[in-house]
């Protein structure tokens, strides 16, 4: 493959904060358009998103990343031919030169690493190229949806402590059941907390904020009801993910649970979950510690480890690095997958593949800042993750990765 021009520019993502977009074109004429998330409650050990900073969008502009592209990427590809995505992944990680990409931006880095996908894929449906990038070509199979139809958070102000509350339809068998699943409990949940005079606006990932003066128990409860108004079992039909977002809530000596007015230890905190557990049907909880707090994530996985899917997502940032250290250290089950993190394809990629050579379980990520771009619901079929989470059943930008889910689940019918 030889690259015959590439267009950097910047667009607005979800929150209407500016990101990149990139229109990349082979001498053949393939073409590939990719455009980047971006997080709030990020990891410390994240690959370097480049902000411009100064006046013009808050500091939130990204026009030092797309000057390198024209400045450092574009010229170092005079006469280059690129074997493989890998080749090109390899080229620009090269070309940054540095640990987590600050030079050119892992913002800049993924969104050519998929831009070079999607032009190199050609007419082959996306998930088939990337499945055959990790060797599993007739694999594919339609990961899971986690839908958070309760933001709190980062995500949404005077809400939940708890990030993220997801149902996860486990007990039906295909994806356009879970999906209409999803949609039924949503908006039933919607109906609830309107009746009870609430507001129903949604936060950046398109799910509902906590009422007032609702625990965080209160908002699991409140999901069970509107499931099973829906007509869906909770437990055996539907399951229930949290995601802590836990880094948020330290504060280097405790947990800080502020809507409950309640502090915990790591132990302490490690208990509540054991109750929460016992009491209702979790599926899984994702970053249930402090980043840094890697012994107690070994404690956590050796007390409830056996009963509940453990999430690495600060703790692991999607870096081959980190999930080693894990497997090694038994800090956790499971690994949250975000491109965006560690900046270029092939690096997912390996990412997948040595959270799967280990029997972790997999869950491809979107960003809480997202765009209409739905790699990630082919990365998810192609690689073989068991889940995906893309938010809630509101927001375009959030249904754009379910419904490319649907169009897959049609042809893989097909064939
Ligand atoms: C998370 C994500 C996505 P953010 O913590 O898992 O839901 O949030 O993109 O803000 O890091
Ligand atoms: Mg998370």
């Amino acid at each position: 493959m030889q690259i015959k021009n590439i267009i950097p520019r910047q667009i607005l993502d979800s929150r209407g904060n500016p990101t990149i977009e990139v229109d990349l074109t082979f001498k053949d004429g393939s073409f590939g358009r990719a455009s980047v998330p971006s997080g709030a409650s990020t990891g410390s050990r994240e690959a370097v998103e480049l902000r411009d900073g100064g006046l013009d969008f808050h500091g939130q502009a990204v026009q030092k990343a797309i000057t390198h592209i024209y400045s450092v990427v574009l010229p170092s590809l005079a006469n280059h031919k690129f074997e493989s995505l890998k080749e090109f992944d390899e080229h620009l990680i090269k070309l940054d030169g540095t640990k987590n990409k600050s030079l050119l931006g892992a913002n800049a880095i993924l969104a050519l690493s998929i831009a070079f996908a999607k032009a190199e894929a050609g007419s082959t449906p996306l998930y088939e190229y990337f499945a055959k990038q990790d060797d599993r070509s007739d694999r594919f199979s339609l990961p899971t949806p986690m839908f958070n139809v309760i933001n709190g958070g980062k995500h949404a102000e005077k809400s939940a402590d708890i990030q993220e509350f997801m149902i996860v339809p486990t007990g039906l068998d295909t994806f356009s059941k879970k999906l209409q699943a999803g949609s039924e409990i949503f908006h039933t949940l919607k109906k609830i907390i309107s009746t009870r005079g609430f507001a129903t606006t949604v936060g950046d990932e398109g799910g509902f904020a906590l009422p007032p003066h609702q625990s965080n128990t209160d908002a699991i409860e409140l999901i069970i009801e509107a499931t099973e108004e829906a007509g869906y079992k909770a437990g055996a039909e539907v399951k229930i993910s949290l995601d802590v977002a836990a880094s948020e809530l330290f504060d280097d000596e405790s947990y800080n649970f502020k809507s409950e007015s309640k502090k915990f230890t790591s132990d302490e905190l490690i208990d509540y979950y054991s109750s929460v557990i016992k009491k209702y049907p979790i599926l899984s909880i994702e970053d249930g510690l402090d980043e840094n707090d890697w012994s107690s994530w070994s404690h956590m996985q050796s007390l409830i480890g056996d009963k509940v899917l453990l999430v690495g997502d600060d703790l692991l940032v999607t870096n081959t690095k980190y999930i080693q250290k894990a497997i090694d250290e038994k800090a956790c089950n499971a690994v949250l997958i975000k491109p965006n993190q560690i900046g270029t394809l092939t690096e997912t990629i390996e990412a997948v593949q040595l959270a799967h050579s280990n029997d972790l379980t997999t869950i491809m990520s979107h960003r809480s800042g997202e765009t209409e771009d739905t790699t990630i619901a082919d990365l998810a079929v192609g690689l073989g993750c068991k889940y995906i989470k893309s938010g809630s059943l509101s927001r375009s930008e959030r249904l754009a990765k379910y419904n490319q889910l649907l169009r897959i689940e049609e042809l893989l019918k097909k064939s």
